[in-house]
């Protein structure tokens, strides 16, 4: 099943192909939902929380009252909530101990130039439903918002039957520090969340994971609101060299895998022996698992791909800009360093990604399909935002003045170079400044 290959094969460079392409009627589709979200509000929003997702509402029922999310927690096993007090407080801790500041310097001539650092006023968060419906990504989502300091955390998910929410992801919801919950999924969602309607505030910023619609949606709304990076299918590159226990690289391998038939996970590994025994284990854990057909799809992408040196399997990682890399090697932070792409880097054999998934701290809202190579983990900085300020003196005044109307000039902008020279000559009065 994982297909064994070795490095220099032409088949491992096209493993770095990982263009998705959206379909033009499902583009249509979204357009033609959004328009509708815009023109018709709250009504639209029953309508194809409807026809969407079998659920009928009434507008008063969009959003999520009180007297559920108390339920929730009568649902949830104790565990459960300590499990996820302790993921958030984890993960608090991890996103406050960076923060970006407001910052200014003081020049010698007098000008003080600085940046003013403030948070995203109103935030909304999707949470998709069916098989990711994950209370782990709640956490990830609205954790980094909360300690940029955004006012106000606005959730939106799909219903599902009968109406309700997972108890779970209310309970993680409500220890995130999410302020409002509307039952409602899909590009209307987004739509709504971007646009305002009657009841669903309009944000500021939409972040969270979602299908093709909500990708597309988010995409489309782009601009009017700010959104985090688009999510593509989950990836794992594994680097070994011969010390790794086969067990857990295959068990790493497959809890990618199990995300999504779409799902790329590769092994780069200096030993062949590693890559035999790895590919004899996945094989018995798909069996064991009941060879689930979503696994079995994602598996036909996998590789273990056998490598001169643990060198070569970094370059290729860096190539590959995976999401998640995991250094299963003797001295992983030697390697750490020479790691350019990747979203997220697990070192040695007791952080798989599922511990990086869950609890250890560090964001699993990463790019993916490459895009590592120029975006970054969600953190706290996709929450605030850079105000720039200038002040200048007027001796900063006289020494920048005659070069920024030299500039004006070549640019053929003469009421530019006019709010320069009033400035000169009211100083060239009082101070003889040429
Ligand atoms: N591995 C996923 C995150 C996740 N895993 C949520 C389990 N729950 C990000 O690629
Ligand atoms: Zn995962």
């Amino acid at each position: 099943m994982l297909r064994i290959l070795n490095f220099g094969d032409p088949e491992v460079e096209r493993l770095l192909d990982r263009e998705f392409s959206f379909p033009e009627e499902a583009v249509r589709a979204v357009e033609a939902i959004i328009a509708r979200v815009r023109a018709e509000g709250d009504a639209a929003l029953c309508a194809l929380t409807a026809q969407f997702d079998r659920v009928a509402l009434a507008p008063e029922e969009l959003e999520v009252q009180e007297e559920e999310i108390t339920a929730a927690y009568r649902e949830v096993a104790p565990e459960f909530l300590s499990a996820v007090r302790l993921a958030r407080d984890r993960i608090f801790a991890f996103h406050a101990s960076r923060i970006p500041d407001t910052w200014q310097e003081r020049h010698a001539d007098g000008a003080v130039l600085g940046q003013l650092v403030r948070a995203v006023a109103r935030v909304g968060v999707y949470v998709p439903g069916g098989r990711a419906r994950y209370p782990s990504s709640v956490l990830m989502n609205v954790v980094p918002a909360r300690v940029a300091g955004v006012e106000e955390i606005v959730m939106v998910t799909p219903p599902g039957p009968a109406g309700k929410i997972d108890p779970h992801v209310l309970v993680a919801a409500r220890e995130a520090g999410v302020d409002r919950i509307f039952r409602v999924g899909g590009a209307q969602a987004i739509a709504a969340l971007a646009y305002g309607t009657e009841r669903v505030p309009r944000v500021d910023k939409i972040v969270g994971p979602g299908n093709l619609y909500v990708t597309l949606a988010k995409r489309a709304v782009f601009g009017s609101v700010g959104i985090d990076i688009l999510a593509g299918p989950s990836e794992v590159v594994v680097i070994t060299d011969a010390t790794a226990d086969p067990r857990c690289v295959a068990a790493d391998l497959l809890a990618q895998a199990e995300h999504d038939p779409a799902a790329r996970v590769l092994l780069l590994t200096t030993s062949r022996e590693i890559a035999t025994r790895v590919r004899e284990e996945v094989n018995a854990a798909f069996t064991a698992l009941g060879e689930p057909a979503a696994l079995r799809e994602a598996l036909r992408f996998a590789a273990a791909v056998v490598v001169p040196d643990v060198a070569t399997a970094v370059a290729y990682a860096n190539r590959f800009a995976p999401e998640h890399l995991e250094l299963i090697v003797a001295e992983p932070f030697a390697w750490l360093e020479k790691v350019k792409n990747a979203g997220a880097v697990f070192l040695g054999n007791y952080a798989p990604v599922p511990m990086g998934d869950y609890i250890a701290g560090p964001n699993h809202v990463l790019p993916t399909g490459g895009t590592a190579r120029f975006f970054s983990p969600l953190g706290v900085e996709d929450f605030l935002k850079r105000t720039n300020f200038t002040f200048l003196s007027p001796e900063a005044f006289a020494k920048l003045a005659g070069p920024a109307v030299l500039l004006a000039s070549v640019e053929g902008l003469p009421a530019h170079r006019l709010a320069i020279e009033v400035r000169k000559e009211q100083r060239g009065a009082a101070l003889k400044v040429k």
